[in-house]
């Protein structure tokens, strides 16, 4: 397929022939998905489920995220033409099966509902045997998300890259709140506190329940790559929910937040660092508040890349939440000899570009996730756009 596509593609989100491949849908026409991926029910033969909650009703200051995952349907029909930059050529519309899920039914009205829907929501996803990207949303929309995971992998490792912990205490289990979810994660029993880590504070925090700190200061200081490491060597090979919250990034780069705070990582760091987590064990990553997606948990277990991990080479895998449909996927994939990262290589465990599906499907969905996050919201070639899309003329911001 080439740019003259465009000549004939037109609806790519109902008349794609493919879960895979790029898309050549002229960028402002057409019904807009997720990267132009096919809308659909159907998860049979899916790798990654996208899906929106749009749901924005348990946030301190500015609303607005509910209008989050329609906002990245239309900034991300941008970046379907090209392979990803900065991933050794690998091109995750091509080698994966994404399929636009849609978003998730609630009644606005009925609150309290909301909660047990993500649950369940997340868990119809996860029992097909496709791993969640969802899309916020607040980001109280993560604890019903890391209890769907819990429940299949036990407890899961966190790693949040926001201003805020959200580890306020909050021991009332009737609110729904964006900055308490990550304490009762805790409380619940959700999360490894000894693998998880939060990375971009610019927040006081008094007791942070044994979830390791890498505050902004240290990314500036130290490098984003240096606080990839750190993280990637705690979590080990331990299951891994990845939690992007949009005000994890500096306010100059993302204004459209509902609680910006000063002194935050710069588009460049966190695309470094999303890059450098290559290897760890991704079950699921979540946008929301002020965060990216989640990703699910895999209904199949592959053993884990020895290489990129910290397992023995006879474990078993442990989450494998992107994995392929079938074993032959993988093998059809590593055999195309894809290039490893920086992580993998340096492995003394097995060759250099052996199979290697939890590596590789997390370092797949981090690619599609800094497409997302840094290309169709940062591009200059449509800055005022994105501007007048991120926050409304109230001033609103669609993301906290
Ligand atoms: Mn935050």
């Amino acid at each position: 397929m080439a740019l003259e596509d465009a000549k004939t593609q037109i609806d790519h989100a109902f008349t794609r022939p493919d879960l895979k491949g790029l898309s050549f849908e002229n960028v402002f026409a057409g019904a807009p998905s997720f990267l132009r991926r096919r809308y659909g029910k159907d998860l049979t033969g899916v790798d990654i489920a996208v899906t929106g909650i749009p749901f924005d009703q348990a946030v301190t200051n500015r609303p607005g995220t509910r209008l989050g995952p329609r906002a990245i349907r239309e900034a991300s029909a941008l970046q379907t033409v090209d392979p990803a930059f900065g991933w050794d050529g690998f091109s995750p519309l091509e080698e994966l099966a994404i399929l636009d899920y849609g978003d998730m039914a609630f009644d606005y009205a009925h609150t309290a509902d909301v909660p047990a829907r993500i649950d369940a929501h997340a868990a119809t996803i996860m029992e097909a045997g496709a791993a969640c990207f969802v899309m916020g949303g607040d980001h109280s929309i993560t604890l019903p998300l890391l209890r769907a995971h819990a429940k299949k992998y036990g407890p899961i490792a966190l790693i949040q890259v926001d201003a805020h912990t959200d580890t306020w205490p909050d021991d009332d289990p009737s609110r729904i709140d964006h900055g308490t979810f990550c304490y009762t994660a805790v409380k619940e029993g959700l999360i490894d506190t000894d693998r998880s880590a939060h990375v971009g504070i610019r927040t006081v925090v008094e007791d942070n329940l044994g979830i390791a700190i890498h505050d902004a200061r240290e990314v500036h200081a130290t490098g984003a790559e240096a606080v990839a490491r750190a993280v990637r060597e705690r979590a080990g090979d331990t299951a891994v929910y990845l939690s992007f919250d949009i005000d994890g990034l500096d306010p100059a780069f993302a204004p459209g937040t509902g609680t910006p705070v000063w002194g935050g990582l710069s588009s460049a760091q966190a695309a470094v660092f999303l890059r450098e987590l290559a290897g760890i064990t991704l079950s699921e990553a979540t946008w929301s508040r002020s965060r990216p997606p989640s990703i699910r948990p895999a209904s199949r277990r592959l053993p884990v890349p020895t290489s990129c991990s910290n397992r023995s080479a006879s474990g078993a895998g442990r989450d494998v939440d992107m994995a392929p449909t079938t074993p032959r996927d993988w093998t059809d994939s590593a055999a195309r000899g894809k290039a490893m990262t920086g992580a993998c290589r340096e492995s003394a465990d097995g060759p250099p570009n052996g199979p290697r599906p939890e590596g590789r499907r997390a370092r797949d969905f981090l690619r599609v996730l800094g497409r997302l996050a840094w290309r169709t919201r940062h591009d200059p070639r449509h800055g005022e756009r994105d501007r007048a899309a991120w926050s409304d003329p109230a001033g609103r911001g669609l993301w906290r």
